[in-house]
């Protein structure tokens, strides 16, 4: 019994961990909710193999800048779409 608890303690506390595997952490320093881009300064990026830095992505979809403010932090994943840097995924 005493294993089981143990068990279904470390998944509870496993799974967002590993469910958030992907996502990367940063600070929106710039939000553009004309254009939909966001400045992150970001840490790496393992899937794009980007390392740490300062830069400006497009956002895949409007509804993801609703609830930030510059000088949040986030984690985010992003991923080439149409050939752009875009954030598809954020997570505050
Ligand atoms: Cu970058």
């Amino acid at each position: 019994m005493k294993n089981f608890v143990l068990t279904a303690a470390f998944a509870v506390l496993a799974a967002p961990v590993l469910a958030d595997a992907h996502l990367s952490k940063g600070t929106i320093t710039k939000i553009d909710r004309q254009w939909n881009k966001l400045t992150i300064d970001h840490g790496p990026l393992a899937n794009l193999d980007m390392p740490a830095m300062k830069m400006v992505f497009q956002v895949a979809d409007a509804a993801l800048l609703a609830d930030l403010q510059e000088g949040d932090e986030i984690e985010f994943a992003a991923d080439r779409v149409d050939g752009k840097l875009t954030v598809v995924e954020i997570d505050k």
